[in-house]
C-alpha cells in the first residue's frame, strides 16, 4: 500500500466536500437518494461542479433520527460507493463494518461524527487502511443531543475534546497528517453555541490540523432568519456561513449546494491570496 499524502496536500484549502445522503430521513430534505441511480448521478454532478470529495452517508444524524444497523447502512451505501469507483469518496459512518467495506470499495476518508467513540474497532480499520479521518465534536448523541446542550465555554470545550480525540487517534496508529477536525455544528449545540464557534473558529485552527466545517442547510441558519422552529437553512445562508468559516481558517467545507460553495469560496480565495 502506498502511503497517502498529508490531507492538506490531497485536499488543498478550500476544498468542498459534496454531501450525498443515502438515507430516507435526512434533515436537509434531500433524501431522494433511496433510489440509488439518482444518488450516483448527483455525486457526479457535484464532482463536475468542483467538489473535491463526495461524502456518502447511510445513517441520518439529524436531531432525533433513529439509528440503523450495519446491514441496513451497508445496503444503502454500497451501490452508491460502487457507482463512484475511482472517484474521491468519504464514508460518513461510525461503524467499523461499514467503514471497512467502504474502504474496500475505494473510499479514502472516514468521516466519524462520534470521533472514534462509537465503535472500538473503527480506529484499527482506519489505521490499517492508511485512510484519512475526520474527528467531529458532538455533545450527547443524535437522538437527544438538542434537548439541552450546555457548555461553560463552548469553544474551549470543543477544542479540548478535539485535542484529546486527536491524541487518541494517533495513539491508535492513525497518522496525524491524515486527520482533520470538525467542531460539529448543530451536534449538541444551540444557535448561540454554533455562532460562537463560527465566530471563534480561529481558536480551533490553533490545534494545527485542517478544519472541516459542516454548516450547510443547518437549522441555526434558518432560526436566525426569524423562524425559531426552522429545521433547515437556505443555500444562500449556507454559503455565507461557509465564507465566514473560510475567513477564520476552515479548510474543507461540507456542503449540499456544491456549485454555489465552490464559486463563492473561489472568490474568497482570490481575495485572500491574489
Ligand atoms: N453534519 C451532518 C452529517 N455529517 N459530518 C461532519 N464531519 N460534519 C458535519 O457537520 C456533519 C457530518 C448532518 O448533515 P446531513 O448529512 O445533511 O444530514 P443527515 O445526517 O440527516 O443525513
Amino acid at each position: 500500500m502506498t502511503a497517502r499524502p498529508p490531507i492538506e496536500e490531497r485536499f488543498p484549502r478550500p476544498s468542498v466536500m459534496g454531501v450525498v445522503n443515502a438515507t430516507p430521513d435526512s434533515f436537509s430534505g434531500d433524501g431522494l437518494y433511496l433510489h440509488l441511480e439518482p444518488a450516483t448521478a448527483e455525486a457526479y454532478a457535484m464532482l463536475d461542479c468542483g467538489a473535491a470529495i463526495i461524502d456518502v452517508g447511510g445513517e441520518s444524524t439529524r436531531p432525533g433520527a433513529a439509528p440503523v444497523d450495519s446491514e441496513e447502512e451497508l445496503r444503502r451505501v454500497e451501490p452508491v460507493l460502487a457507482g463512484l469507483a475511482g472517484e474521491p469518496v468519504s464514508i460518513d459512518t461510525s461503524k467499523s463494518a461499514v467503514a471497512r467495506r467502504a474502504l474496500e470499495l475505494g473510499a479514502e476518508l472516514v468521516n466519524d461524527v462520534t470521533a472514534l467513540r462509537g465503535d472500538p474497532e473503527l480506529a484499527g480499520v482506519v489505521a490499517d487502511a492508511g485512510a484519512y479521518l475526520c474527528l467531529m465534536h458532538m455533545q450527547g448523541e443524535p437522538r437527544t443531543m438538542q434537548q439541552a446542550p450546555r457548555y461553560d465555554d463552548v469553544v474551549s470545550e470543543v477544542k479540548a475534546f478535539l485535542e484529546e480525540r486527536l491524541e487518541f487517534a494517533v495513539g491508535a496508529g492513525i497518522a496525524e497528517e491524515r486527520i482533520c477536525l470538525d467542531p460539529g455544528f448543530g451536534f449538541g449545540k444551540t444557535t448561540d453555541h454554533n455562532f460562537e464557534l463560527l465566530r471563534r473558529l480561529g481558536e480551533l485552527a490553533d490545534l494545527g490540523r485542517p478544519l472541516l466545517v459542516g454548516l450547510s442547510r443547518k437549522s441555526s441558519l434558518g432560526k436566525i432568519m426569524g423562524d425559531p422552529a426552522a429545521t433547515t437553512g437556505t443555500a444562500t445562508a449556507s454559503v455565507a456561513a461557509a465564507l465566514a468559516a473560510y475567513e477564520r481558517g476552515a479548510w474543507i467545507v461540507r456542503a449540499h449546494d456544491v456549485r454555489d460553495h465552490v464559486e463563492a469560496l473561489r472568490v474568497a480565495e482570490v481575495v485572500a491570496r491574489p
